[in-house]
């Protein structure tokens, strides 16, 4: 493990506190060696997207919830990152919604599914399905480990989430009839195209926002999450988030051209 103490003024101590979480999740066999990478490209994204909740974001988490709220069988599928990065708020995430919670990994083996597994079941996951020879079931058409699915869970579903996944499962989940959460800070991805609903914000920022807005929407008439649906557009999200990105970069641009003209 590593024993780096991070100061609490430090200016980017969240940034840092997050990596140093990923980087003993790895050493503890939780996190895939290209999981590292995958959060180094999330934290660019985040860095342009001005490192907090946005309003498309705060959109996509409501219909996220509607979604959610709606499903007959919602599946919270995990993977090595969501797994060291939000195990507590998965897990309460699947009981406000009544969701079922199966690990699927890209980089597959037994120890792994074992390590994600056992986080779970401290985080208090009451069933953790896709472990082992439960990951049956076989999605058509995708050639990956992604594959590999639990007939109780990913098979059967209506709504599956999917964070800080790669595209092809979410295409072919599509394809599949099913409905697609996804959570991926970059609006360009094949997933965020493809998904049903894409949350483009830090999974470690949205995924209390989500169990927050469950919770709420949950008091009010089902008519009231199936109006936040048919009002959702994830093409029209996506785009609000590529003009936040183009927006911060001219701000940030603007910005050192005033601090430059003030120096001279
Ligand atoms: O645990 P495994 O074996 O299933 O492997 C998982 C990884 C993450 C390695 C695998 O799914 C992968 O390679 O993913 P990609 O294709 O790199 O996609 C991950 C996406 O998540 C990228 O678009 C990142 O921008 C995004 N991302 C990374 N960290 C976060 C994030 N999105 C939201 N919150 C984050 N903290």
């Amino acid at each position: 493990m590593t024993d780096t103490k991070i100061p609490d003024d430090h200016p980017r101590a969240k940034s840092l506190l997050a990596r140093e979480k990923l980087i003993n999740s790895y050493l503890k066999g939780i996190v895939a060696a290209s999981g590292l990478i995958a959060h180094g490209r999330g934290e660019a994204f985040d860095y342009l997207l001005g490192e907090k909740t946005s309003k498309p974001a705060l959109e996509a988490v409501e219909a996220a919830a509607a979604m959610f709220l709606t499903a007959k069988n919602p599946v919270i599928s995990v993977n090595g990152n969501t797994a060291a990065l939000v195990a507590e708020e998965v897990v309460k995430l699947a009981n406000v919604t009544g969701s079922k919670i199966e690990v699927n990994l890209f980089y597959r083996s037994r120890a792994r599914e074992l390590a994600i597994k056992k986080l779970l079941e401290k985080a208090r996951a009451r069933e953790v399905l896709g472990v082992g020879k439960n990951a049956s079931a076989k999605i058509p058409e995708l050639s990956s480990e992604r594959r590999r699915v639990d007939p109780r869970g990913i098979l059967a579903a209506d709504v599956v989430m999917v964070p800080l996944e790669d595209g092809d499962r979410t295409e072919a989940l599509v394809k599949m009839g099913k409905k697609v959460i996804a959570v991926d800070l970059n609006p360009l991805s094949r997933t965020a195209l493809k998904a049903s609903i894409t949350i483009v914000d830090n999974i470690v920022r949205s995924a209390p926002k989500l169990v927050e807005t469950v919770e709420k929407l949950k008091n009010q008439d089902v008519g009231k999450c199936r109006e936040i649906l048919r009002n959702f557009d994830n093409r029209k999200n996506l785009a609000k988030s590529m003009i936040l990105i183009r927006e911060n970069l001219s701000n940030f641009a603007a910005e050192r051209v005033a601090e430059r003209g003030r120096a001279m």
